[in-house]
């Protein structure tokens, strides 16, 4: 059946559940999701995938769509932008998925995407933090994670009121959509608080070496260490710092929201700032309920898993707005999603389709991200 055909039978359903459940007939509606399972985005697309099944199981359960059973078709991109172009063309044609989710990097976004709005079919970001190139594909696709222009510059204005500092030195991954906007944000925040950069480094993602452009940038004696990379580089960026005697600050951005970065870095994560886009201490119901739901499910989720739960919520709130499932029924009824709560708190999209709420300043301590005061 077309998803645009797939009416979600809500009058019929609330009808029939006066006369009892059992009779309302289930129609199965298939969202997709593009991830990073493999790859070197591969331990955000595992936040990913937990936090997707648990939202499906979420909806499903708590009848948000009256006989309706969502189902999650979820593909690896392997990190790449060839795999996340062949995913999306499986999740189309083959899948006849109603919305996408994904794909996990913005680099993979921006060359898979593309066909999503061709096929006019709805795609949903919860990871991609490129400012350009991402929402401006087309009126088909849409995001929840807030861009790095969103979150880094609160985070470097709260870091500097915490540290007072006035130099910096920057490294960032050179072969990334991703890592690149990210360094394009730092560099236009610290130029516009007066912050010196005193020197800038680069790298490549294939790179495990970091010690040439550490000693560069640490040799200026700079007042903090910013660095733009995926959670790989990160932690061997962060742990090589130290070992080459840095005790100074390091903040860094979307990349390492992640627990592989204490868990790889080990103790040399201690102190690191990160901007990020969910606040895990929020006391606000919709977190706590999260937490409690991904602790019942044995899962230690971090913002990628909050962000891909969200994004599946948001389907699922444009679905009922409109009471119908169809690929143009999602994008019209993404369009009504206002104040929706959410683990990020409460969500609603700006006019670009990107989301807006509020971002937090993190800080690991004790071998834990904890909310910088
Ligand atoms: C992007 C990101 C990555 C760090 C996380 C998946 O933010 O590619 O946009």
């Amino acid at each position: 059946m077309r998803p645009a055909a797939r009416a979600l039978p809500i009058l019929a359903s609330v009808a029939l559940s006066l006369c009892g459940r059992a009779l309302a007939a289930e129609t199965t509606v298939r969202i997709g999701a593009c991830l990073s399972l493999t790859g070197a985005a591969a331990v955000y697309g595992a936040q990913q995938k937990a936090g997707i099944l648990a939202a499906v199981d979420e909806v499903n359960r708590s009848g948000t769509l009256p006989g309706v059973r969502l189902e999650a078709i979820i593909e690896d991109d392997a990190s790449t932008k060839e795999q996340g172009i062949a995913v999306f063309q499986r999740l189309i044609g083959r899948d006849r998925v109603s919305a996408i989710i994904g794909p996990t990097l913005s680099n993979t976004a921006t060359a898979a995407d593309p066909l999503a709005q061709a096929a006019r079919v709805p795609v949903v970001a919860v990871s991609n933090t490129a400012p350009q190139g991402i929402t401006d594909i087309g009126d088909y696709i849409w995001r929840v994670s807030l861009t790095e222009g969103q979150v880094i510059p609160g985070a470097l204005k709260r870091a500097q009121a915490k540290l007072g500092f006035r130099t910096a030195t920057v490294l960032y991954g050179n072969d990334d959509a991703f890592t690149q906007a990210g360094y394009n944000v730092m560099k236009g925040t610290l130029d516009s608080m007066g912050v010196k950069i005193l020197a800038t480094q680069t790298f490549a993602k294939p790179d495990r070496d970091y010690n040439a452009q550490l000693t560069a940038l640490i040799g200026q004696k700079p007042d903090i260490l910013v660095v733009s990379a995926l959670v790989e580089n990160a932690a061997g960026i962060v742990a090589q710092a130290r070992q080459l005697g840095w005790r100074g600050p390091i903040l860094g951005g979307n990349g390492f929201n992640s627990s592989a970065l204490i868990k790889n870095a080990g103790p040399a994560a201690e102190d690191v700032l990160v901007g990020t886009s969910w606040n895990r201490v929020s006391p606000d119901p919709a977190n706590q309920a999260f937490l409690k739901l991904m602790a019942s499910r044995g899962f230690e989720p971090d913002q990628f898993c909050a962000q891909a739960y969200t994004g599946l919520l948001v389907i699922a709130e444009a679905m009922k707005l409109t009471g119908k499932t169809g690929r143009d029924d999602v994008k019209a009824g993404l369009a009504r999603v206002t104040g929706l709560l959410t683990p990020l708190g409460r969500f609603s999209f700006l006019p670009s389709r990107d989301g807006e709420h509020e971002p937090a300043l993190q800080q690991v301590k004790d071998g834990k991200f904890q909310i910088a005061q």
